[in-house]
């Protein structure tokens, strides 16, 4: 088993300072070293996504288009590379306008590929029905074919062709999902696990349901695109826009158990972990999290692997 991590230390699609230091973060707290101790895991460091310098577009209610654009192009192209490498990609983000990226490079090489979206948050605004004009509201409606005709030319996208089909879209942990959001969902049917199904299905029939209406055969390549405000504002404290009354930590390491066991999951994100908010703790709480959810995702056992090879004690 192969796999590529690339960092994204890009925090311009949203509005608060911090989110770009995190994959220096969890590089330093052993991101490295504690997936390299999974059995079996070959890791690769494909190292950071840099974009500096990058003059600024306008656009109505839509901060930052250029530079989220170029960041995403950059992005899009190294997961490809890793894919095409025969490694599962790992995106530390940054906030979650790297989705775009991610989705794209990913799509380039398999487009048979459906896509878990674990959040608080839909993320399917457009820059008519955000409230906050961050792009990290947007990328699922950036990367859909269906919303084509939702958006004005965007100046510096061109590159970014929406291919993607919203019928190959999942999400799961929503518990706050704007108006023109859940019209979005209920218009294209997504399969939706928001909290309150969670609680009534448990989360191993949400995930499993999801997977299975994506993909009855069990036979597309999965990308999950996890934002650390899926869990509860408790286990993850040190984030943007927490919400309380989430995902515990070990059901989103139950969720990625599963998926990990499909053996068809290609691309992670880890998105939205903001070092800078909060006190060392939370800080320390937000960064294991994150960490516990990539090793579940990466084939860590809770049970623990005997050493290979070794038949006696
Ligand atoms: C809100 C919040 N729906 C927006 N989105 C966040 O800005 O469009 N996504 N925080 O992670
Ligand atoms: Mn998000
Ligand atoms: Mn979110
Ligand atoms: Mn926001």
């Amino acid at each position: 088993k192969k796999v590529g991590i690339i960092g994204v230390p890009f925090e311009k699609g949203q509005k608060k300072y911090g989110v770009s230091v995190a994959p220096a973060a969890l590089r330093y707290a052993g991101l490295i070293q504690q997936l390299s101790e999974i059995d079996g895991l070959d890791v690769k460091d494909y190292g950071d996504i840099e974009t500096p310098g990058i003059e600024e577009v306008k656009m109505e209610n839509m901060a930052h288009l250029a530079l989220v654009s170029a960041c995403n192009k950059k992005l899009s192209e190294r997961v490809s590379q890793v894919l095409r490498d025969d490694r599962v990609v790992v995106t530390i983000g940054g906030d979650h306008s790297i989705g775009v990226g991610t989705v794209d490079g990913h799509y380039q090489v398999n487009n048979d590929m459906i896509l878990i979206w674990v959040d608080a948050h839909a993320d399917i605004n457009t820059n008519k029905t955000s409230d906050s004009g961050s792009v990290h509201g947007m990328p699922v409606a950036l990367l859909v074919k269906e919303f084509n005709n939702y958006w004005p030319y965007l100046p510096t996208m061109d590159w970014q062709e929406p291919l993607f089909s919203i019928k190959s879209l999942g999400y799961i942990g929503l518990r706050s999902v704007d108006h023109y959001e859940r019209l979005a969902i209920e218009k294209y049917n997504v399969p939706t696990f928001a909290m309150e199904d969670v609680e009534e299905h448990g989360i191993k029939n949400s995930i499993e349901h999801v997977l299975n209406k994506l993909d009855p055969e069990n036979k597309r390549p999965i990308h999950v695109s996890f934002d650390i405000d899926a869990l509860d504002a408790l286990e993850a404290p040190s984030t943007g826009t927490p919400v309380r009354g989430g995902l515990s930590l070990r059901e989103a390491i139950n969720l990625m158990e599963i998926v990990y066991a499909t053996g068809r999951l290609r691309a992670v994100d880890l998105v939205e972990i903001n070092p800078a908010l909060g006190n060392e703790n939370d800080r320390k709480q937000t960064i294991e999290a994150g960490l516990c959810v990539l090793k579940a995702a990466l084939g860590f056992s809770r049970r623990g692997t005997a050493p290979r090879g070794v038949k006696d004690l």
